[in-house]
């Protein structure tokens, strides 16, 4: 199949040779393809993998390159699993996900092994995320990277346990390019004092902790989203600086575009439910993962809970309710308005409960004495 491709890529070059035009620059970039036994995939590799079970098709999508190689280490990674604690079909399945696995040498590979037990408490904990996310380890080959990025973010007082997390949630982090990660810090930083914060470290600490996915996105989003919700809200610097480091520093996370139209989604919804400027301010500042939820969604709820006799000021003043699916609100509606639940005397809390907790509520409703 790799020959055949390669023979495809070669048509265009042999078929505009002739062409008097043409002919000198073909012919010089033929030079370019006359060891043509580099293209073809490595067979005894072939067979190799399929015998540990690795799934060849899947290892061809991803990093075709990698089944070319006339050097590689997939019997000495393999051991090097095993002795950790991998099952075969564990380590077939890395391979299957991330080929590259079996260019790293032994060598590299105990070296990165030991810097990731650093943050992880034992081999079982490293086979597990290996086996959830290859890439994370496998991704970048750069040892020195890797601790010099460890060590950065301890420098920033992040702690151990975050530490962890990051590597379990957002492995990519230290794989990230070297300016990435710093950058990221130094522009929170600069947000931090932009806001007259006085502690630039702690602010970008706190986002980092509660936004573990900050480093993979990119500082442009970030700053884009930091703008707008300071400037759409008109946030003063002390509510701007609390809100960031509170829930705010999650929906940090999600696309400008996305973050723009369920705002702008949510103030046109506010705002023919009468309800001004502030209010959207208020209900933001209380709960702003609000914006996490599409315009659709966001409207279907809201409409369902009017509709249901509650007043547009008790969603802003308890806008999480918004978090439960469309189905668990109706169905909660529904309980309640069985057993004639006043929403304007008892409010909306009990909309914001656990499951349990409202069956609870309900029984106590049902029951006679109440
Ligand atoms: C395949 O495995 C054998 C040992 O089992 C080894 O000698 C040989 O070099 C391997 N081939 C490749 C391409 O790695
Ligand atoms: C395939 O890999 C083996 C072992 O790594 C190597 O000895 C052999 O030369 C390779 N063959 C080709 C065609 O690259
Ligand atoms: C949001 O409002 C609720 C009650 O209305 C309150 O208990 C909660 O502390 C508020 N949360 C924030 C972050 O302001
Ligand atoms: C944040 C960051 O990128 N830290 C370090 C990552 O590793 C490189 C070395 O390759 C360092 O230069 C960075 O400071």
């Amino acid at each position: 199949m790799a020959q055949r491709r390669f023979l495809l890529f070669l048509w265009p070059v042999r078929r505009c040779a002739p062409l008097p035009v043409a002919s000198r620059f073909c012919s010089s970039k033929q030079t370019k393809f006359e060891i043509p036994l580099v293209h073809l995939e490595n067979e005894s590799l072939l067979e190799n993998l399929s015998s540990m079970g690795v799934d060849l098709a899947s290892a061809r999508r991803r990093q075709p390159g990698v089944l070319r190689k006339q050097l590689t280490n997939e019997q000495g990674l393999a051991l090097f699993l095993k002795t950790k604690g991998a099952d075969p079909e564990t380590i077939a399945s890395i391979i299957s996900r991330f080929p590259r696995s079996i260019t790293r040498s032994c060598e590299h590979l105990e070296e990165r092994w030991t810097l990731w037990r650093n943050v992880f408490k034992s081999d079982h904990e490293v086979v597990g995320i290996l086996s959830r996310s290859p890439e994370s380890f496998f991704r970048s080959s750069d040892n020195k990277n890797l601790e010099e990025n460890i060590s950065f973010l301890m420098s920033l007082g992040i702690t151990t346990k975050d530490l962890h997390r990051l590597l379990t949630t957002a492995p990519r982090t230290f794989s990230n390019s070297v300016e990435l990660n710093r950058n990221m810090v130094e522009l929170l930083q600069s947000i931090c004092v932009s806001l007259c914060g006085n502690d630039p470290k702690l602010f970008a600490r706190t986002i980092i902790s509660r936004n573990l996915y900050i480093f993979i996105r990119s500082t442009n989003r970030i700053r884009a989203n930091v703008d707008f919700l300071t400037s759409s809200l008109s946030l003063s610097n002390s509510e701007a600086l609390a809100l960031f480091q509170s829930h705010g520093a999650q929906i940090l996370d999600l696309s400008h575009e996305s973050l723009k139209k369920n705002s702008e989604s949510l103030r046109r919804k506010l705002r023919s439910l009468g309800c001004g400027a502030d209010d959207f301010k208020a209900m933001i500042l209380n709960y702003s993962l609000v914006l996490f939820i599409s315009s659709e969604r966001l409207n279907e709820k809201v409409d369902c809970l009017i509709e249901a006799g509650i007043h547009p000021q008790q969603i802003v003043q308890k806008p999480k309710v918004l978090d439960f699916s469309l189905p668990s609100i109706r169905q909660r509606l529904h309980h309640l308005k069985r057993l004639g639940y006043d929403f304007q005397k008892s409010g909306i809390a009990v909309l914001d409960t656990s499951k349990k907790r409202f069956s609870a509520k309900l029984e106590r409703l049902g029951s006679p004495e109440e």
